[in-house]
C-alpha cells in the first residue's frame, strides 16, 4: 500500500496487534510498534520523504559501503534504491518463516550501479515479525559469477528513546572501538555501560555479544542480537551536528540513538557464487 507520503510500504502484522512497516524505497523499516501500539523506532519531524532517498530515521540499510570513504555515496547507494517484492525467494530455516508475518524484498544494481560499483550481486533482505513482536532482518548478499568483491554493511537502526540522558547501553565494555570524531583512531573501552553526555559517533569492533539498550525512564529495554555483524555503530549527533541535518531537529538528538549491527572493519569478500548472511534480531523486554 502507499503511507500518505506516498511511500510503497507493506505493514506486517503479528497475532497480538505489534505491526512493522517496511518501505519499498530503500528496503527501510520505517515503524516497529509494539502490541500495545508503542513505536520503538525514531523518525525525525523533518524527515524527508522524497522516494527513493532514505528518510531520517527507521533503518537503512548502509550497502556496500558505511561511511563515505571512496566512489560511492555516504553509507552506499542501496538505501537510495526501489527494491522490489521477492516473490519466490530460496528457502530460509523454518526459524525464520514459522508463526512470523514477513515481507521479501530483492536488490539488483542498475545499470548506473554498475558504472559505479561494477559488481553483480543479488541482496535479498528478508524482514520478519514474530508472534511476540521480535523483529528480524535477514541479509543475504550473493555474487552473481562476477569478480571477488568486497563490501561494508551496517542496519542503520535509529531507537526512539523518551531522553538520551536516561539510556545507558551494556554489551560492548572492554571492546577496541573506531572513533569517528578522532579520525576514525583505534581505543578501547573501559567504562561499564555507556551513558551520553555528548556526540558519540564510534565503531565498536568484534562484538559478538548481545548488546542491550536501556531506557529507565520508560522502562524499556531493547535487546540487540545478532550474527555475521560482528561490529556496533553508536551515533548520537548532539545539538552542534544536529543542526548540521537538514532532515533533523534540533532537539531531536534527545530522543534517538542509533545502535547498529554491522560489518565494517573487516569487508566481506564474496567470490563468485558465493553468499553472506548476515542477521539482525531486535527484542524488547520490560517494556511497560
Ligand atoms: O552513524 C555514523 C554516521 O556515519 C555518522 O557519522 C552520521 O553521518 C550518520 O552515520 C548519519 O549518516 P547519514 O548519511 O544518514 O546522514
Amino acid at each position: 500500500t502507499k503511507d500518505k507520503n506516498g511511500i510503497e510500504v507493506v505493514v506486517l502484522r503479528s497475532p497480538r496487534g505489534a505491526s512493522a512497516r517496511v518501505s519499498l524505497h530503500g528496503g527501510q523499516v520505517l515503524s516497529w510498534k509494539t502490541d500495545r501500539g508503542e513505536e520503538l523506532l525514531f523518525t525525525s519531524s523533518k524527515a524527508i520523504f522524497k522516494p527513493p532517498a532514505a528518510v531520517r530515521g527507521g533503518i537503512p540499510i548502509c550497502f556496500p559501503q558505511f561511511g563515505n570513504r571512496g566512489a560511492l555515496e555516504q553509507h552506499g547507494f542501496a538505501r537510495n534504491k526501489i527494491w522490489v517484492i521477492d516473490r519466490n525467494p530460496p528457502p530460509l530455516h523454518p526459524n525464520d518463516s514459522d508463526g512470523k508475518s514477513y515481507i521479501d524484498l530483492l536488490l539488483k544494481p542498475s545499470q548506473e550501479d554498475l558504472k559505479v560499483w561494477p559488481h553483480s550481486f543479488e541482496f535479498r533482505l528478508r524482514v520478519a515479525l514474530a508472534a511476540d513482536g521480535y523483529l528480524t532482518m535477514i541479509s543475504r548478499i550473493r555474487n552473481i559469477n562476477c569478480k571477488p568483491f568486497s563490501f561494508s554493511i551496517a542496519y542503520h537502526t535509529y531507537f526512539s528513546v523518551s531522553d538520551i540522558s536516561e539510556v545507558r547501553v551494556e554489551g560492548l565494555e572492554t571492546r577496541d572501538y573506531l572513533d569517528n570524531l578522532y579520525q576514525r583512531e583505534r581505543f578501547t573501552e573501559q567504562g561499564d555501560a555507556l551513558t551520553f553526555e555528548s556526540e558519540v559517533d564510534r565503531v565498536y569492533l568484534n562484538s559478538t555479544h548481545t548488546v542491550a539498550v536501556f531506557n529507565h525512564e520508560i522502562k524499556r529495554t531493547i535487546v540487540i542480537r545478532k550474527e555475521g555483524l560482528p561490529d556496533v555503530v553508536v551515533w548520537n549527533p548532539w545539538e552542534k551536528k544536529s543542526k548540521l541535518l537538514l532532515d533533523f531537529g534540533d532537539e531531536e538528538y534527545k530522543h534517538m540513538l542509533c545502535v547498529d549491527g554491522a560489518a565494517i572493519e573487516k569487508p566481506i569478500t564474496l567470490k563468485p557464487g558465493e553468499e553472506w548472511t548476515g542477521r539482525l534480531e531486535l527484542s524488547v523486554v520490560n517494556s511497560t
